[in-house]
């Protein structure tokens, strides 16, 4: 197999690491005046813009800093910049070449929130439709003090080149809570191993993994300019994605998806179903997701949580589904067998609906006291991929189709429909959702139950979607 050779400095860094970041501000802005934003871009962005090999140094040093638990002492910022298609149009004019059919329509579009059951645009946050969106600068680092100071001088050295149409600043959640995403749930677990640059931790005996469980997936699927996954074999050597335009190259597309969470609620619901079933609530949420809020896979943790498996990254990953064929340890419809069905379906076919996710939650901690949702928070979704019908949309499509990750039976024969991810899926027009299987059934073995789940505990409430160009477009083709 030739090895790849990914020119990390031209990519931006969110892409394939992600920025390290506590705290992360969204900056969705229009474009007033071109010619000076071009001038001002070069002037003070593109020099400070992180690509991923200033990530992956970081990266390290975090890495030997926590080996010999000490803190690193730097203060690692990061800032990356990308562009709706109507910013690209902007810059390079309505000629441009078209790119991928969903970007040119837009995540506000009413096909796509039709074909993804979400909330018209008419339902999204006010001021974050009150206006074009034409970019995104991403600005992280260490808290959000630095980062709003930060955000603060590069918007007065952008001038009245831009207006802000929308901002918000994500952080990570406090105390033993970092890491973990508003539901309770440890994040940032499972990323698709990429060909050319995750370290092989077991060469001779797990070629094509990167941390055991970690398959490897050709860097063309996130990044254009190099081969993708192959369309009928797990492993081999893929085409390279279709570029309508030589200035894809180390391009990325980027979903952004503003998700709040109804805490509370999600809380009350699974304590009242766990009460009436006369089991573990701490089970019932972790059947909805398919790990323990620590981390730990059902499918090798089925009946109790295992805090030591869930922080282990060598062993948290190292699971399939495919020998559990009657969701037994966990359910077809938990929200990672379905957005990553590992071995329930053709592996092949699998790794080509892979995505990158780097994602923040947003907003408080919930109050005590708050037994509805009082304050907005919840997920600033992102993720990276160079079709995003074929891994974003393709996800979301499947979370919300009660029988994806179907053909299976139960013991006497009799077809499963697996039911709507609980956490992510959407019935259309907001309805109710069931899920199969939601407590283990062990000892009967054909006893069914199902789960009614008359309320998204997720709600859509912005969305768009970005080319985050390389640095040397961002250089030349979009700033002259
Ligand atoms: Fe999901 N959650 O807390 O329940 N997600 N997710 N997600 N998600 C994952 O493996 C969550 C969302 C994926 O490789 C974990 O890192 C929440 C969207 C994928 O095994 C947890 C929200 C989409 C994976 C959550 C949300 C995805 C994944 C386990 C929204 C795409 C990797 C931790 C508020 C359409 C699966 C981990 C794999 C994992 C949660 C959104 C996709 C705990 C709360 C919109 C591909």
């Amino acid at each position: 197999m030739k090895p790849v050779t990914l020119d990390l400095s031209d990519i931006q860094g969110d892409i394939l690491i992600g920025l390290q970041k506590n705290a992360e501000n969204f900056i969705f802005f229009k474009l007033v005046d071109i010619a000076i934003f071009r001038t001002l871009v070069k002037r003070y962005v593109i020099a400070r813009a992180t690509n991923s090999r200033q990530v992956k140094q970081w990266e390290f040093v975090i890495r030997h800093h926590k080996r010999l638990r000490q803190q690193t002492g730097e203060a690692f910022h990061g800032l990356n910049l990308g562009f709706t298609k109507d910013g690209l149009t902007q810059l390079i004019g309505a000629d441009r070449p078209r790119l991928d059919p969903s970007f040119e329509k837009g995540a506000d579009h009413p096909d796509t929130t039709e074909a993804l059951h979400d909330p018209p645009k008419a339902c999204w946050l006010p001021k974050f439709t009150s206006d074009r969106i034409d970019g995104v600068l991403l600005i992280t680092g260490p808290d959000p003090t630095s980062v709003t100071r930060r955000s603060n001088e590069l918007l007065i050295a952008l001038g009245n080149s831009i207006s802000v149409t929308y901002s918000e600043i994500g952080t990570t959640r406090p105390g033993a809570q970092r890491g973990h995403e508003h539901f309770g749930f440890l994040d940032g677990i499972s990323q698709p191993g990429i060909r050319g640059l995750t370290r092989r931790s077991d060469p001779a005996h797990r070629p094509n993994q990167g941390l055991p469980g970690q398959d490897l997936v050709w860097p063309g699927e996130f990044v254009f300019g190099y081969p993708g996954q192959h369309p009928d074999h797990p492993t081999k050597e893929g085409p390279l994605p279709e570029m309508t335009a030589p200035w894809l190259h180390n391009g990325s597309y980027m979903v952004f998806r503003r998700l709040e969470q109804r805490v509370p609620e999600l809380h009350k619901f699974v304590a009242d179903q766990a009460r009436q079933r006369g089991v573990d609530r701490e089970l019932v949420a972790a059947r909805m997701v398919g790990r323990w809020k620590s981390g730990a896979p059902l499918e090798l943790a089925p009946v109790r949580d295992y805090p030591a498996l869930g922080r282990d990254e060598n062993r948290n990953n190292d699971f399939e589904f495919g020998d559990d064929p009657l969701q037994r340890k966990c359910p077809y419809a938990a929200h990672i067998r379905k957005v990553y069905p590992r071995d329930d379906l053709a592996e092949a076919e699998v790794r080509r609906h892979r995505i990158i996710r780097a994602a923040i939650p947003f907003g408080p901690e919930m109050e005590p006291s708050e037994t509805t949702t009082k304050h907005q928070r919840g997920l600033m979704f992102v993720c990276y991929q160079t079709s995003i019908e074929r891994q974003f949309e393709y996800i979301q499509r499947h979370a919300n189709d009660p029988a994806f990750g179907g053909g299976k039976r139960r013991p006497g024969s009799r077809a499963v429909m697996p039911g709507f991810d609980p956490i992510i899926g959407q019935a259309p027009g907001n309805g109710a959702r069931e899920i199969d299987e939601p407590y283990p059934n062990y000892r009967g073995g054909n006893r069914r139950t199902t789960l009614a789940i008359p309320q998204q505990f997720v709600v859509l409430t912005a969305a768009a979607y970005f080319f985050m160009p390389s640095i040397s477009a961002l250089r030349t083709m979009l700033t002259t």
